[in-house]
């Protein structure tokens, strides 16, 4: 019996020691490096070489060491009949909120002012408002969107969250489905994306977004790169719609150096740290997977394929 790891940016060393010490018995290997293909029943996998997946016949998991799925469901080579695992909480919503918050303080503050003036050595006091003015809108309410929209809402920010179900967060208002999006981006001065990446949520921090939000808006990007149309948000930012953003996802990683965003001065770029997968954190959610289904149980963070989450 085998475990594959399968990556092409994620080392695979932690996870060859995490399933040795769970699974003495199973082997582990390295794609390409793939022994017997029928050996293998469960796939490890992030940002897999596309078709790495097909011809396995005895698979029946395939864990994904993250919480976003885009990536791996966008294999046309994914076997069809076999499920796909996430990370659900895996110590990513605490680091995601951190970076959330962070991004708020920063721009609530105008730090990125301060940062100029500095450079000038100009002594300058600029107009400041409340947190309690100050009105932050989260985009999706999942395991992590909901961990950002409490933690901010802790420090006194009025927030409101928006997802497809409308699910209730404590503390936070709650606007649901295409009906709730107006309203929702109407009061929310900054605009910070958890949502995952679907066929339903591509490009969707465009300009019709941007438009529906109060001038001078901010918006925060965590999701992942493909929400963004980049030459909406430059259009927005040099227009004066927005004020800043503050990207942590791209479509192309890493953002190719020719990219604006590079040298936009209203663009702060990190890259994709908001919440890194650590194998310490996550290895028990993978061996617990696994045990289920070694003892015939439904495992946990099964992918709704249809859906694309
Ligand atoms: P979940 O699946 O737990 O939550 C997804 C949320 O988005 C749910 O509230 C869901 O609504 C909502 N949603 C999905 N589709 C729509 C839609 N069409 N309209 C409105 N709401 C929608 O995901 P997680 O919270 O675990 O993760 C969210 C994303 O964060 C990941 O997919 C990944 O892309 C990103 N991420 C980024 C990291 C980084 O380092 N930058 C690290 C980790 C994750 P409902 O509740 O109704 O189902
Ligand atoms: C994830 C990520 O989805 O790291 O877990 O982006």
């Amino acid at each position: 019996m085998t475990i594959l790891f399968c990556s092409d940016s994620e080392p695979p060393g932690p996870w060859r020691l995490a399933c040795a010490r769970a699974f003495p018995r199973m082997a582990f290997r390295t794609w390409p490096d793939t022994g017997a293909r029928d050996e293998i029943r469960y796939a490890l996998v992030w940002q897999q070489p596309p078709g790495s997946l097909a011809g396995l016949p005895n698979l029946k998991a395939i864990l994904v060491l993250g919480a976003g799925v885009d990536a791996v469901l966008s294999d046309a080579a994914l076997p069809a009949d076999v499920p796909v695992l996430r990370l659900v909480d895996a110590g990513l919503p605490g680091p995601m909120a951190e970076y959330a918050l962070y991004a708020v303080l920063h721009f609530q503050r105008r730090m990125a002012d301060y940062f100029q003036q500095q450079r000038a050595a100009l002594w300058r006091r600029r107009e400041e408002m409340l947190a309690r003015q100050w009105r932050v809108g989260v985009m999706g309410l999942g395991v992590i969107g909901a961990t950002v929209a409490r933690r901010i809402a802790a420090q006194g920010f009025p927030v409101a969250g928006w997802s497809r179900s409308g699910k209730s967060v404590e503390g936070v208002e709650v606007h649901a489905g295409t009906a709730g999006l107006d309203p929702f981006l109407a009061r929310s001065r900054v605009l910070v994306n958890v949502l995952p990446l679907t066929s339903q949520t591509r490009g969707i921090l465009g300009g019709r977004t941007f438009a529906a939000m109060p001038r001078g808006g901010y918006v925060v990007n965590i999701g992942r790169g493909a929400h963004v149309v980049d030459a909406d948000l430059i259009a927005a930012l040099d227009s004066g719609q927005l004020a800043g953003a503050m990207l942590d996802v791209f479509e192309q990683e890493p953002l190719p150096v020719a990219h604006p965003f590079w040298r936009h001065p209203a663009i702060i770029v990190t890259p994709h740290v908001a919440a890194p997968t650590l194998a310490s954190e996550s290895e028990s959610q993978v061996v617990e997977n696994i045990r289920r289904l070694e003892r015939g149980e439904p495992p946990l963070g099964v992918v709704d394929r249809d859906r694309g989450y």
